[in-house]
């Protein structure tokens, strides 16, 4: 059933009309990649962008489950360079990150991953050093599994999105440190105030302008500075992916942005998700999705009829969009939707628990919020309340909000889907295929909040940024241990935990908790995961995204003892 894309004939591989026809593909149990600055193509403009043997994405590494991988990496930079293979079970000396797993790679020196292929599924690799991830240096790995697929398919496609932009990485850091507001151009508008069409009250509005921030801010970098991409190609370039009609065509869908979360549609066809972050689920069928930064997930379709289909890859803010087509032949097209209304944040959002729109103008926390009389710094400053700091949060510069009344939102739909009016999968849809592993409850819950000062631009775990003084996290090897995040900040954050998979907590049925290496917590609201703290070693545990990390939304879990270590 599986095909290989090699297999295909030459009419039905997928590709641009005029760019390359097909991602180029790396197998067997030599890879050689080799990091280097390379010239970029985006709408018609070249950049400059660093990469992996030259092309962005890099090239897809296909493996397969019970081989061991051998990936020689050569870094011509003049700078270190590093690689992590998002997702993948290995050695912790193997996973990739500087200071903490291995030391980095030297400029003009080579290193050698050496692991065994212990899984299956969808995937990708990125650079872990500076911000050379931004500039270019993705791809995606797919690993095929060792007996039969329990997923049936006709054909593949690989889909990467990205976000590029011309800004340099640091450039836009530093104007997000100067003014978190710099990309957000749909702030809200006095016009749309007075005639109420933005569908936020003028109460609303005061407490979001005491608070000094927009209910429309919702990612941090935009389509004002990006162009997204599917596989490199800009939206005009329409990356283009074939089918038969009738064939079931397995899209594996890879996020592999520096800062953007994507919502996907294909509009007139119904996707059936079968696989989150390489793990297979029970198939769900879903007219949207939403992909967070470094999240994979594959679907199903089964597209008919010669038309074409769009592949909508819309930013969660409405800012822009990632487009690719999906076509009996090159060269076709279909409509092309608008972009959506911008969504605007609510109470909800502010950790304010059930407290929408409609109850919000009174007595929120027994403050008059919504008032015009009432000075509304008053509300400020109970969103920074220390009296509601969890014990062990450092209540500093770092934190200028404690959500008063964080939900569970793993039931929510996502962040600018909630009105949409057609199925949009939830984290509560994912149902693990297979039985997990390991049946025993946790132990113990650990609380981790995630923090920030959305005007400094500082961000961090339990209110600390990370630096050598923060304490690392530690397991007990093989414990078994419930971590809930408390998200305490106003924006999404996609938690990625190295080396493992956890299990959301998700209501689903007993031992069929969803796998996943990476969580979308939203905004205000609270995500939960069991952990089987399996692999030995130190391992990176941060924000996806990528300048929230370097803002310091990062930390190291340690699970001891080590191998050979007494304990
Ligand atoms: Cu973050």
């Amino acid at each position: 059933m599986a095909a290989a894309s090699s297999a295909f004939p030459a009419w039905a591989q997928s590709g641009t009309a005029g760019t390359v026809p097909q991602m180029p593909t790396l197998g067997g149990d030599d890879i050689k990649l080799t990091v280097g600055h390379a010239g970029v193509n985006v709408g018609g403009r070249t950049g400059h962008a660093v990469t992996i043997n030259g092309t962005m994405p890099a090239p897809l590494i296909r493996l397969r489950e019970g081989q061991r991988a051998r990936i020689s990496v050569t870094n011509t930079l003049d700078e270190d360079t590093s690689i992590h293979w998002h997702g993948l079970l290995l050695p912790f000396q193997m996973d990739g990150v500087p200071g903490i797993s291995f030391p980095g790679i030297r400029p003009n020196e080579t290193f050698v991953f050496e692991f065994p292929v212990i899984q299956s599924g969808t995937y990708w690799y990125h650079s872990h050093s500076n911000m050379q991830e931004a500039m270019g240096m993705f791809g995606p790995i797919v690993i095929d599994p060792a007996g039969t697929d329990p997923v049936g398919y006709d054909r593949e496609h690989v889909l990467v999105l990205s976000d590029w932009s011309f800004l340099h990485p640091h450039e836009i850091l530093q104007k997000l440190k100067k003014s978190p507001g710099y990309f957000n151009q749909q702030k809200t508008t006095l016009a749309g105030l007075i005639s109420g069409e933005d569908g936020v009250s003028a109460s609303e509005r005061r407490m979001w302008g005491a608070m000094r921030m927009d209910p429309r801010d919702i990612l941090d970098v935009n389509g004002t500075t990006y162009t997204y991409l599917v596989n490199g190609h800009g939206p005009d370039e329409n990356w283009t992916g074939l089918f038969q009609a009738g064939e079931r065509v397995r899209l594996r869908i890879i996020n592999a942005s520096a800062m953007s979360i994507f919502n996907v549609r294909i509009p007139g066809l119904a996707m059936t998700v079968v696989q989150a972050d390489g793990e297979n689920v029970r198939p769900v069928e879903v007219d949207e999705f939403q992909i967070s930064v470094a999240e994979t997930y594959d679907v199903i379709v089964r597209p008919t009829g010669d038309r074409a289909y769009t592949v909508v890859a819309e930013a969660m803010d409405r800012s822009g969009m990632a487009r690719a087509t999906l076509a009996p032949r090159i060269g076709m097209a279909a409509e092309i939707p608008p972009l959506r209304k911008v969504p605007t944040l609510t109470m909800r959002d502010m950790g304010m628990g059930g407290m929408d729109h409609s109850g919000m103008d009174h007595a929120a926390m027994g403050h008059d919020m919504g008032s015009a009389a009432a000075p509304m710094d008053h509300s400020a400053g109970a969103m920074r309340d220390p009296a509601n700091a969890p014990d062990g949060m450092a209540v500093g510069v770092g934190v200028d909000m404690i959500s008063p009344n964080p939900v569970n939102r793993m039931g929510d739909r996502p962040l600018g889907l909630q009105d949409v009016d057609h199925r949009v999968l939830l984290y509560t849809d994912l149902v693990s295929l297979r039985p997990n592993k390991d049946p025993r409850p946790p132990a113990r819950t650990l609380e981790v909040h995630l923090t920030g000062n959305m005007e400094r631009f500082m961000w961090g775990f339990d209110g600390r940024k990370f630096s050598e003084l923060v304490e690392p996290i530690r397991f007990e090897r093989d414990e078994r241990v419930r971590v809930k995040l408390v998200n305490d900040t106003m924006m999404v954050h996609p938690i990625h935990l190295h080396g493992h998979f956890f299990e959301l907590v998700n209501g689903a049925p007993q031992g069929h908790q969803p796998l996943k290496h990476t969580v979308s917590v939203m905004p205000g609201g609270t995500a939960s995961f069991d952990l089987t703290a399996d692999a030995p070693g130190d391992w990176a545990f941060h924000c996806h995204l990528l300048m929230h990390m370097h803002s310091g939304m990062f930390n190291v879990v340690t699970v001891r003892p080590l191998d050979g270590e007494v304990a």
